[in-house]
């Protein structure tokens, strides 16, 4: 993918604060610092548009980017940090559960987790509210950089069973750091902005693993 132009659209705290407009998007969620400022910065491979910060739980609004005029990139606050008073952490995941339930423009998830490290029972608990209400996702194990390769590969099958994902194949492997995985996952991006919008609006309340998350954060 070329990446002609980027721009930032809007921090949105409240859910009649994301953007209008019929522009396909995808999301980038993970724990809190695993690193999906950075992924979306190296994807868009400019100067810095999202911001990357030292201390962990800093976003908690949703960003919004326009790119080449064309689809959005959403970057989602991260979860699991515990030094967050739990009335953020309830608002936070109010305002990201509206998001992925009454969002028609956002076509799929990218799933981010730290290659360094099994899935926890958070990454689990997302991956299963995903399945729920019925969000495409996408799981990459970023800061690769920090790996060899048979670790890689260990993890890998780690997290295709504890998600219960179809195969260790299904998992991407990615660095912000060497832009190692950038083509591979543009091409899964793609196909992904090219679907069918999927009906908004089904809530996850209900089913099996979905609603948890806000507990155990
Ligand atoms: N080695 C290495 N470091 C990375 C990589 N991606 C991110 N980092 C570092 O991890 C830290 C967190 O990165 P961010 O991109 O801010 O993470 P985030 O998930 O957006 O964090 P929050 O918005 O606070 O949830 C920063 O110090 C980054 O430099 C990577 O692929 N490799
Ligand atoms: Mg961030």
């Amino acid at each position: 993918m070329r990446v002609h132009t980027t721009e930032f659209l809007v921090s949105a705290g409240r859910s009649d604060q994301f953007p209008r407009g019929a522009w396909p998007e995808v999301a980038f969620a993970g724990r809190s610092n695993v690193g999906k400022s950075s992924m979306i910065n190296q994807l868009l491979g400019r100067r810095p548009l999202a911001h990357v910060s030292a201390t962990p739980g800093r976003t908690r609004t949703i960003n919004f980017y326009r790119v080449n005029n064309a689809f959005l990139f959403v970057d989602l606050p991260g979860y699991g940090y515990a030094k967050v008073a739990r009335a953020v952490k309830d608002a936070w995941w109010s305002l990201v559960e509206t998001y992925l339930t009454q969002r028609p423009q956002l076509r799929g998830v990218i799933h981010i987790l730290d290659a360094r490290h099994p899935p926890t029972p958070l990454d689990r608990e997302l991956e299963a509210y995903l399945a729920a209400v019925g969000v495409p996702s996408l799981v990459v194990l970023t800061k690769a950089d920090k790996v060899g390769r048979a670790g890689r590969r260990a993890v890998q099958l780690a997290a295709a069973e504890s998600l219960s994902l179809r195969s260790p194949d299904a998992v991407h492997c990615f660095s912000a750091e060497t832009g190692e995985g950038v083509p591979a996952l543009w091409r899964a991006m793609e196909e992904c902005l090219r679907a069918p919008a999927r009906v908004a609006g089904r809530s996850g309340g209900r089913s099996p693993g979905a609603g948890s998350l806000p507990d155990s954060r």
